[in-house]
């Protein structure tokens, strides 16, 4: 076996985005598509020489074979060990975890995450660092520099290795140790919660649904919920990971998820209904008839979180990403704890989670999180839930009321016009950006601007700074919005609206939202002319 040394050239858009390097999977089974990226990330830490690093992905199109090129290039580039998951499969949180337990110097996910898989939908690779979260700003800064700038790679020419046993190999003086991939997660997850409480939940007849959306979170879920937790078998549904997820879009939110949402809102409806995304980072969760947004989840889960024996000293600080709805904060200031706003993507919470600032974390983008990890996780988010609502004895709507009680309602919801014209959508937003000054003072109807500015964020434990994270518009009302473009797509542009609004009133507390939210919608509209700029009605989808 023999560690070849090919020539190649730089690939042009190799940019790492919000989370990772995301492309249609034909672009990624070009020639050296996958051995440029590698070779750059590689290069970008100071080489692979002596280390170790984990590696997985969420079992779309092309996962494994993405995988044994990652394993020969490390083997080249002289990596001491590789651990993988059974099979190539890995969730986000499960791999990040892993790079912890094990010291790791780093990993490489495969997934494009909520985005749809298949040969003709999207793949993804991520790289992270030994903290186990995603590498920041300043690493995928590097790699992709080096991307422009490669002229050869290295790569041991042998055959597939087995993926699929347990157990130690070795490829070209590299040790490869395939992994369970649900065992160290699970045994994280029964340290953090109360797993006697939760068998005694379901012992008690107390149903669930929860919807894996034939994606990674299939086999944990089967696990830890029915094995472990003796929820009844059927619990889990779309449990078995397909290479295109069933053909559906694994993204857990009631426009996708809308098999679950249906069945929570039924005749007979289970207590509690979940769901998870393509890498099992994202959540969503659902009450008999009632439908929990991600940034109450955020605020529900930093106000109960001391109920279950992983949190029960408190909480040191809670981190929202800035579209993400401000009820988290005001449960922050209740608790006295500091409340962090940063850029949108896990990777801006590492620093917090590493220095012991932030416990929780949370994104609109129904992901949710704490420093066990360093990524969101999926069923973390169900598990606390559970440990809550097995402590506390109530239904999820009458968690969410109480909560709206002591905190009031922040109406959220978020609009998406995707696929658009990727000119004109920054042409609109830079627009925006020169006329900020001019926005406050401006009356919408009754609400008027009271601060408008282009979002910058100070780390505040490394001093790094990310400038122009999205524009913030602040009115009167406890009202909100925020739009940027996504950093997640591979066809066109997305925009993002987030419109917020706080209410106070327990008699309007049970409006729909997006009526509710209605004059906040108005205010977007004429503030920043999104029907002339993205030549659309109305967004694709509401969440
Ligand atoms: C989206 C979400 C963001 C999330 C990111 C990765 O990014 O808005 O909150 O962190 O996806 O999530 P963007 O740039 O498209 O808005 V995952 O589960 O796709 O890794
Ligand atoms: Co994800």
């Amino acid at each position: 076996m023999q560690a070849a040394t090919h020539e190649t050239r730089p690939i042009g858009g190799q940019k790492p985005g919000t989370s990772g390097l995301r492309k249609k999977t034909k672009v990624f089974m070009t020639p050296h598509y996958v051995e440029n990226f590698i070779q750059s990330t590689f290069d970008a830490i100071g080489g692979a020489s002596g280390k170790t690093f984990v590696i997985g992905g969420d079992g779309r199109y092309f996962n494994e074979e993405a995988i044994q090129v990652i394993l020969r290039m490390a083997a080249a580039n002289g990596a001491e060990r590789c651990i993988v998951g059974m099979g190539g499969l890995l969730s986000t949180p499960a791999a990040s975890n892993l790079i912890r337990v094990r010291g790791a110097d780093g990993g490489l996910i495969l997934s494009a995450s909520h985005n749809p898989g298949g040969i003709d939908e999207d793949f993804g690779i991520k790289y992270n660092t030994a903290n186990g979260g995603p590498a920041p700003e300043s690493v995928t800064q590097a790699i992709f520099e080096r991307t422009q700038s490669l002229t050869e790679y290295h790569i041991v020419e042998t055959q597939d290795l087995d993926l699929g046993t347990i157990g130690h190999s070795t490829l070209g003086g590299m040790s490869v140790e395939v992994v369970h991939p649900v065992a160290d997660y699970a045994a994280l997850m029964s340290f953090l919660f109360d797993f006697d409480a939760i068998r005694q939940l379901f012992a008690s007849g107390f149903t669930m649904s929860f919807d894996a959306m034939h994606a990674i979170t299939g086999p944990y879920a089967h696990e830890i919920l029915e094995a472990q937790l003796g929820a009844p078998a059927g619990t889990v549904v779309n449990g078995t990971p397909s290479p295109d997820f069933g053909g559906g879009h694994p993204d857990p939110n009631p426009v996708w998820a809308h098999e679950l949402m249906n069945r929570m809102m039924g005749q007979d409806a289970p207590d509690f209904g979940a769901a998870s995304d393509g890498d099992g980072d994202r959540n969503m969760i659902v009450g008999r008839g009632i439908y929990v947004t991600p940034s109450d989840s955020l605020a529900v889960l930093a106000a109960n979180a001391h109920l279950a024996p992983g949190y029960a000293d408190g909480l040191m600080g809670v981190a929202r990403s800035m579209p993400t709805s401000r009820a988290a904060d005001r449960v922050a200031e209740k608790l006295g704890i500091p409340a962090f706003e940063t850029p949108t993507g896990w990777k801006f919470f590492g620093n917090l989670l590493d220095d012991g600032q932030a416990t929780l974390c949370g994104e609109e983008s129904a992901g949710t999180g704490s420093d066990h990890v360093r990524e969101k996780d999926g069923l973390w988010a169900v598990l606390l839930w559970l440990n809550i609502l097995a402590v506390r004895g109530q239904s999820v709507a009458d968690i969410l009321h109480d909560h709206w009680a002591t905190y009031g309602r922040n109406y959220y919801s978020r609009h998406d016009y995707e696929g658009v014209n990727a000119g004109a959508a920054e042409a609109m937003i830079d627009d925006l950006r020169g006329r900020l000054d001019s926005l406050p003072g401006t009356e919408f109807g009754a609400l008027r601007v009271i601060e408008a500015d282009d979002f910058s964020y100070t780390d505040p434990v490394d001093g790094s700074v990310a400038a122009h994270q999205g524009i913030r518009i602040v009115l009167s009302q406890g009202a909100r919005i925020v739009m940027r473009l996504s950093g997640t797509g591979t066809v066109g542009a997305t925009l993002r609206v987030y419109l917020e609004k706080v209410e106070e009133d327990p008699t309007k507390f049970d409006r729909d939202p997006q009526e509710a939210l209605s004059d906040v919608t108005d205010a977007a509209e004429a503030i920043a002319g999104i029907r002339a700029a993205t030549g659309r009605d109305a967004p694709d989808v509401r969440t």
